[in-house]
């Protein structure tokens, strides 16, 4: 029984650094631990909660490291179990040997994930909880972060069960009818049953429709910097990643591959597109550069169209006006160390935002940076209830959503009170799939298989 074994593993990355920690976590983590430890008093002695220096040594007596161990007693740890963390020396070296030593005497190698799944198993969070833990640990920016540790805290795992709860009421309800079908009083009118399955579908819809942001938000929210050639896009792309990536020069025409940079402005990562100057061109290489540059247009969530500031707007660009101003598009008007010219007055104020900018000297940018994490948003996300965080739990919700549309449309078209039971029921199976309450040790055993060992 997996219970029964009590585990070790290195939980920080295998690389030198300020400390190295070795978690240990059973029935036996006490006893194992002192197998290895020589301190002030055993392991097994101290009190939850305490930290205690001492050295360790292999089980043939040969000196390891210096090391501060905290002690963590069941059930008041990460696991629930007894847990040992030893503090080490950073070194990949002593690590290993550490490891090694506490596995000689007597402790298993923890598998990918084996701690955070002991605690499901022990109660400590549940299974969106601990996918949480592993959207927290790979999130590559705040908001990711944050929109993790929302369903850490149990946001998505509440409103999950508030539905299950409103279909279970729902389900007692019907089997009421089914039950005692003489009884008037529990008699429930199809026409209620509707409107509740309909109102619940509405929630259930818009929880799922988090699934899309979320993931734009944790894959990079796509940006592209489009305008005429020489506007100045290049130069913008180099001033928000502050590399020199783009090519800048001012022979019209150089960007003709899309480059893409991953930026992190604020508190999120973009994807950040630098494309060829739109413009009508005979040379066959930029004209494909040009259709790439429209198509990077019609898929960015935000659109930077490059105005160059210093001379009036021409022709083609007045058509890039037109077409962009009413898109999720901000006028950035460049070149500003050059003076602005007064059209740009009237075009600046068809435009949601605007920001002016140069971006030689790069007066303006950080502005234009404020108005690029304004403009992008996260609408449509309340971070606090709780986001559809990956492919199993999307799965699952649009399989119950289904199951909602279906019953709604059956009772429209009368179908039987058992029939109705099946479907709600098809639909709470579902949810209880997606808090984990039912899930399969398949599924469960996927979700940990996305974790590193260790955690
Ligand atoms: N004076 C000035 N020149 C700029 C500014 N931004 C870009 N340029 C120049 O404009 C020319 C075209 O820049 P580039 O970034 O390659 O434009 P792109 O064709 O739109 O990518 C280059 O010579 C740049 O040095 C700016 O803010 N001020
Ligand atoms: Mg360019």
């Amino acid at each position: 029984m997996l219970e029964n074994k009590t585990i070790a593993a290195i939980s920080t990355p295998l690389a030198a650094g300020g400390i190295g920690v070795i978690r240990v976590s059973g029935k036996d983590a006490f006893s194992i631990s002192d197998k290895i430890f020589k301190g002030k008093k055993p392991i097994s002695e101290l009190s939850g909660g305490s930290l205690l220096y001492g050295k360790i040594y292999a089980l043939s007596g040969e000196f390891i490291d210096e090391v501060v161990v905290s002690v963590f007693k069941s059930p008041k740890s990460y696991t629930g179990e007894d847990t040992v963390e030893f503090s080490c020396h950073g070194s990949p070296i002593l690590l290993k040997k550490a490891l090694r030593a506490l596995l000689d005497a007597g402790a298993s190698l923890a598998g990918k994930g084996e701690f955070t799944k002991r605690a499901l198993l022990n109660g400590k969070l549940t299974l969106t909880e601990a996918e949480a833990v592993i959207d927290i640990i790979n999130a590559e920016s705040y908001l990711s972060a944050s929109l993790a540790f929302s369903n850490r805290g149990g946001a998505l795992f509440r409103r999950i069960n508030g539905y299950i709860s409103r279909l279970t009421d729902l389900a007692g309800e019907i089997s009421a009818v089914i039950d005692f079908p003489d009884e008037d009083l529990t008699d429930i009118p199809k026409e209620e049953i509707i409107s509740r399955l309909v109102s619940l579908n509405e929630e259930v819809s818009s929880l799922r429709s988090t699934f899309d942001k979320g993931e734009m938000i944790r894959r990079g929210i796509p940006i592209t910097i489009a305008g005429r050639p020489n506007a100045g896009k290049s130069s913008v792309m180099n001033a928000l990643s502050g590399t020199d990536k783009s090519i800048v020069t001012d022979i019209p025409g150089t960007t003709r591959d899309i480059i893409e940079s991953h930026i992190t402005i604020g508190d999120s990562v973009f994807i950040v597109s630098d494309t060829a100057g739109i413009r009508d061109t005979e040379n066959a290489v930029e004209k494909i550069g040009v259709q790439k540059a429209k198509e990077a247009v019609d898929s960015a969530e935000l659109v930077l169209l490059v105005l160059d500031g210093s001379v009036p707007p021409d022709k083609e660009e007045l058509d890039l006006i037109k077409e962009l101003k009413d898109k999720k598009t901000i006028a950035v008007i460049n070149k500003s160390d050059c003076g602005i010219v007064s059209e740009y007055d009237k075009i600046k104020s068809e435009f949601s935002s605007y920001a002016i900018i140069s971006a030689k000297t790069g007066e303006g940018i950080e502005n234009l940076e404020k108005i690029i994490t304004e403009a992008s948003g996260i609408e449509g996300l309340d971070a606090d209830k709780g986001i559809i965080a990956n492919e199993r739990q999307y799965d699952c919700i649009t399989r119950a959503k289904l199951a909602l549309e279906e019953t709604a449309t059956a009772a429209m078209s009368g179908a039987s009170f058992d029939v109705l039971g099946l479907l709600v029921e098809e639909a709470i199976s579902a949810l209880t799939e997606l808090t984990g309450e039912v899930a399969s040790d398949k599924i469960i055993d996927n979700v940990f298989s996305r974790f590193c060992v260790g955690k």
